[in-house]
């Protein structure tokens, strides 16, 4: 029997038994579980809907999102680190805890270990008596926030990375995380692994087989002996799995149940009902477009309304949302992230303040008796739920709401520690003497949110359960009125060597769409046949003015799954008249394929140019398409 399966069985029967007792009296059963259950970790788990992740480490520095592991840890210096601010943004977001990346994979450790030079104790900070680790726990536990963990398995500074030598020393760094600090809500294990590196000098390509390499239900083992309480993420025995891309959209619908093999990303974004494992994703997106800060995204923190979006396309299709806030080089969280999560934060709370539906009357086609009546999904506790007797799969459940209830925004949850019952249901309201369907879909599983077009008041809605494996267990049935965030002004990037790239005009382009490279926008994004010999991608545009050029950036597309790839290098040109031109820079974009992250290149001397060529002879990787999201340009810092 594997590790998981037999988890799944241990969780099976402590789910079963951590029911309430039956008292003396004639009380109905409850339904027996069905299929594969969440472990009382996982269910305690679904319960934090929305948490932050803090990237912060030495890519802070070097404006990188994948540190190559050769940086100097004299680089980390942050000036005014302060872990209660970052911990009061996230508050400010509604967010129920906090993950910071104590590693990433440029291997440098954001703790004194003793393990490894390659850490905080060779940084200026605090004089190598700094320990960032700690003051991040302690500051989330001075404000009653859930801390948790992020190590990155890749390790491209550590000599010994993808031999045996390696997996011990992980795992002892994990030993230290996981006994020095506390109480861990979560530890995050990178799927990224693998590639070239610095490994501690050889400066080359190392290629692990990962689950073999790491033995992850060993090192989910420690974990669990360690800290008990720690939901790990990803890997196949983890507690929770990723949903399968970087944007924050879970799928509709987003099962929270996997078959019991190694994760596919097509699978995990929507889950596979009737899976044999509990295996819930986690909905990871960046308020920003990188994960780590960069200067130059400062005018691209992703809006309150798109926030909010998120919010119903991850929370609202019951996976978690880990949304991530990355500290500039100050080591605080920037005002403009702080006021768009505050605004955010503040709508969210208003708007799911007050359940419009408690004080209505709930009735059922069918029910279960005593301990399971219909109000129980008023009650607001998720502990409590309404079922129907068993055998009868497709019950209907409705509320005869008070006169005068308004409302735009409904939530369901289901029952989850008795498995996943409902397959597929509608909801309808009773409009003028007649029912209409509000909205008809599968999967309800910890919480899923509807939002109408516009309020309405209708006397009665309903819950009609079309379809389910078991006889249902609905925990909540809630209305709610939704409160619109206020607005926040964007901004214009405060660093102000970054070129206003809205300002550029596209001369001329291999193909039609290029101006979308310069709208200062990661959705938009400019697609075209992969480049042949002979037949490169090309875009030439006219800066308007002619600045000292220090270089440009480009940022790939991050929709990972449309079979379109980033370019594998580039040439860069300038010119003066758009009709001499002068080399710039030209090379490979490193790790582009993986990290879609943006690349910064600096050209090896500045120039003044009114026009800026860029040419890409190759995808990174074979693909029918050549996507790119965004050019920016850059001048040398006075
Ligand atoms: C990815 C990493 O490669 C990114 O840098 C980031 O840490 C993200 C959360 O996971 O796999
Ligand atoms: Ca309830």
């Amino acid at each position: 029997m594997t590790e998981l399966s037999r988890r799944t069985l241990i969780a099976t029967g402590l789910a079963a038994s951590a029911l309430p007792a039956a008292p003396a009296l004639a009380r109905t059963a409850s339904p027996t579980p069905f299929g594969a259950v969440p472990t009382p970790r996982q269910w305690r788990w679904h319960g934090r809907e929305q948490y932050a992740f803090v990237h912060f480490s030495i890519n802070t520095f070097t404006d990188k999102e994948w540190g190559f592991g050769d940086e100097d840890p004299k680089l980390f210096d942050p000036s005014e680190f302060d872990p209660d601010q970052i911990v009061a943004a996230a508050k400010a977001g509604g967010l129920e805890g906090l993950i910071l990346t104590a590693k990433h994979h440029d291997g440098f450790c954001l703790w004194p270990t003793k393990l490894t030079e390659h850490c905080i104790r060779n940084s200026p900070y605090k004089g190598g008596k700094g320990d960032i680790v700690r003051e991040m726990a302690d500051a989330c536990r001075r404000a009653g926030l859930p801390f948790g963990l992020y190590l990155s398995p890749w390790d491209r500074n550590h000599a010994e990375y993808g031999r045996p030598a390696y997996v011990d020393y992980y795992r002892a760094q994990l030993t230290e995380l996981c006994t020095r600090y506390g109480r861990l809500f979560e530890v995050w294990f990178d799927g990224a692994n693998g590639g070239d590196g610095y490994y501690g000098g050889a400066r080359e390509a190392r290629k692990i087989d990962a689950p073999r390499y790491y033995d992850w239900p060993s090192i989910v083992a420690l974990v669990h002996k360690l800290q008990p309480d720690a939901c790990t993420f990803d890997p196949l025995g983890a507690d929770i799995r990723w949903v399968g891309n970087e944007d924050g959209v879970a799928g509709d619908p987003c099962w929270p149940t996997m078959p019991d093999k190694p994760y596919d990303q097509k699978e995990g974004n929507s889950g596979v009902r009737g899976g044999a494992i509990w295996w819930p994703a986690e909905t990871d997106v960046s308020i920003r477009p990188g994960w780590f800060y960069h200067a130059d995204e400062d005018s691209k923190v992703k809006s309150p309304e798109r926030l909010i979006r998120l919010y119903d396309e991850s929370v609202g299709r019951g996976t978690n949302l880990n949304l991530n806030i990355p500290p500039d080089r100050r080591g605080r969280i920037p005002d403009q992230d702080f006021r768009i999560l505050k605004s955010f934060g503040d709508a969210v709370r208003a708007t799911f303040a007050r359940d419009l539906a408690k004080g209505a009357v709930a009735h059922a086609s069918h029910s279960r008796g005593t301990g399971f009546a219909p109000a129980r999904v008023l009650d607001g506790n998720r502990e409590t739920y309404w079922a129907s007797p068993d055998g009868v799969a497709t019950p209907t459940l409705t509320l005869d709401l008070q006169p005068g209830t308004r409302f735009d925004v409904i939530r369901l949850r289901e029952y989850l520690p008795l498995g996943v019952r409902v397959t597929r249901f509608a909801v309808d309201a009773e409009i003028d003497g007649g029912w209409r369907t509000l909205a008809e879909h599968e999967c309800i599983s910890a919480q899923r949110i509807i939002r109408l077009d516009a309020p309405i008041a209708p006397r009665r809605v309903r819950l009609r359960v079309l379809e389910a494996r078991a006889c249902p267990a609905i925990s909540e049935f809630a209305l709610f009125h939704a409160v619109a965030p206020v607005p926040v002004p964007p901004i214009v990037s405060t660093d102000p060597t970054v070129l206003d790239v809205t300002k550029w005009k596209i001369v001329s382009a291999s193909a039609p769409g290029a101006e979308k490279l310069l709208d200062n926008e990661a959705a938009s994004i400019w697609v075209q046949a992969r480049p042949m010999p002979g037949a490169p991608a090309r875009v030439t545009m006219d800066l308007g003015a002619d600045p000292m050029l220090a270089g440009f950036s480009l940022t790939p597309s991050r929709q990972v799954m449309t079979g379109a790839a980033p370019p594998k290098g580039y040439v860069a040109e300038t010119s003066l008249d758009g009709t001499n031109w002068e080399p710039a820079a030209a090379g490979e974009f490193s790790n582009i394929a993986y990290a879609l992250s943006t690349q910064r290149i600096a050209f090896a001397t500045a120039r003044p140019a009114r026009f800026l060529r860029l040419t890409f002879a190759e995808a990174a990787v074979p693909a029918a398409r050549l996507a790119i999201a965004g050019i920016g340009g850059f001048i040398s810092p006075r």
